[in-house]
């Protein structure tokens, strides 16, 4: 017997409702059709056919899937989580795509904006009519937002907006920008549109990961916003972070679908390829690999499910989150990377997908926290002394 799908090895699918498979498996089947058999050329090509799949994306209803309302469908997070799954075994620059569309930007209006704008903007973005970004990391400020330095300063009844968001992911392309600046009175959140004055953007372009993704700095040049576009529920930096949860939950399954496919392709490898009369699947080098490496995918796996369960009742914890991002992008960045080995030459071309997912898992192990970050996190959990500063 042997196990085509790595995460067969402990029967994890056995632990999912038959609508959480169901999930799965459709969002399987898209990555299969519209995605696998172009991400090579978009990596290479360094773009991400966004307008074209935006759309295609909602109509398979993960943009926003876990939200309540306003056309979103309101899934569970375990099922939003074996979504990102699957659609990050395409490629993490797609589940990025609905990360910050749906996590990010969409929850930030979901949890934070007036009734107006939420129904100005979510019922469109969750059709994938309407793109957004969140802009929190600055040219100076990633790891420490609570430093941003742009601003928004009141002016009557506008605000005005000055400073530059650094590496956002849609941020060129965006149709709306949930930007974060310092007040006054702490940071708050405000909702720019494409096409406001003194707002631009340019792409980040020569990136070595996550190149079927479209990166971009986003600069404000005295802004000026009326009071309806700030998000009224957002008061502290407390808000934006409380976005990355719902970000940093997704990768945690996502980085697991990077892995998956990774292995999947390792062991079709092995099996086929023959060196010294024999495949190299049946040398005890290769297999400790193979074996080691569905350890880690299977309990990371695990690991994503436990915390799915948690989210759903509601008691999941910002640590526990970390405990999942760092674990499971480090052991997905580790299994990318041995099996490239396995593929030998092979395995630095585009036409095997370790490698780019090992450069992208680059990039996932970046953004959404650092892994030290996320290590500080749990060291203040345990602790109870923050060793940020
Ligand atoms: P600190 O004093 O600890 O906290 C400030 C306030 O925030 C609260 N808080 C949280 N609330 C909800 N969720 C969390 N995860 C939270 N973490 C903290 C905290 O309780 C406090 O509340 P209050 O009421 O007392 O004011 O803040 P700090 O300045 O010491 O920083 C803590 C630290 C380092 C953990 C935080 O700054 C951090 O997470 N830094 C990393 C920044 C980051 O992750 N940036 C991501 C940008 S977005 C992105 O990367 C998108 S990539 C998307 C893609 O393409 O997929
Ligand atoms: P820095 O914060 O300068 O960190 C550099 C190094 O120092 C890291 O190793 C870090 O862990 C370490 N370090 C920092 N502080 C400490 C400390 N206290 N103790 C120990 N080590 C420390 N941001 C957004 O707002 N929106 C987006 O959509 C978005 N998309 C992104 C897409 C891509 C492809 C990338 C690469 C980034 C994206 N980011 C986005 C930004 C991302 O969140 C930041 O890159 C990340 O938070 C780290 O910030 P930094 O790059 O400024 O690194």
């Amino acid at each position: 017997m042997t196990l085509t799908d790595p995460l067969a090895l402990l029967d994890i699918a056995g632990l999912l409702s038959d609508e959480e498979r169901q999930i799965q498996e459709t969002v399987a089947r898209f990555v299969t059709d519209h995605i696998r058999p172009h991400v090579a050329e978009w990596f290479e090509a360094g773009t991400f056919p966004t307008r074209e799949l935006a759309p295609e994306l909602g109509k398979l209803g993960v943009l926003g899937m876990h939200l309540e309302g306003y056309g979103c469908a309101g899934t569970s997070a375990v099922a939003y989580g074996l979504a990102c799954l699957e659609l990050e075994a395409g490629d993490s620059g797609l589940r990025s795509f609905v990360s910050v569309q749906g996590s990010l930007a969409m929850f930030s209006i979901w949890k934070y904006g007036s009734e107006e704008q939420k129904q100005e903007w979510l019922p469109r973005m969750a059709a994938g009519e309407a793109i957004g970004c969140f802009g929190l990391t600055e040219p100076d400020f990633g790891s420490d937002p609570a430093n941003m330095r742009t601003r928004a300063v009141r002016d009557g009844d506008d605000w005005v907006l000055t400073g530059t968001k650094m590496w956002i992911t849609n941020g060129s392309i965006a149709d709306v920008a949930t930007v974060w600046a310092q007040t006054e009175d702490g940071i708050r959140g405000f909702l720019v549109p494409r096409g406001t004055p003194g707002f631009t953007s340019r792409t980040i372009k020569q990136k070595l990961s996550l190149r079927a993704s479209i990166t971009g700095e986003l600069i404000l040049d005295e802004v000026r916003l009326p009071d309806s576009a700030r998000l009224p529920g957002a008061r502290s930096l407390g808000a934006p972070l409380s976005c990355l949860n719902e970000a940093r939950f997704g990768i945690i399954f996502g980085a697991t679908g990077a892995a998956r496919d990774c292995l999947q392709t390792a062991i079709g490898y092995a099996n086929t390829r023959v060196q010294f009369d024999r495949p190299i699947a049946a040398f005890q080098l290769t297999q400790e690999k193979l074996a080691d490496m569905a350890v880690d995918l299977n309990t990371s796996a695990l690991l994503a499910l436990h915390l799915g369960r948690l989210k759903d009742a509601g008691s999941i914890k910002p640590h526990q989150v970390s405990v999942g991002k760092l674990n499971n992008v480090r052991k997905a960045l580790g299994i990318a990377r041995q099996c490239r080995t396995i593929l030998g030459g092979s395995g630095i071309t585009l036409e095997y997908s370790p490698l780019r997912h090992a450069n992208n898992l680059e990039s996932v192990l970046t953004y959404e926290g650092t892994s030290e970050i996320h290590t500080l996190v749990i060291g203040q959990a345990l602790t109870g002394h923050s060793a940020y500063r």
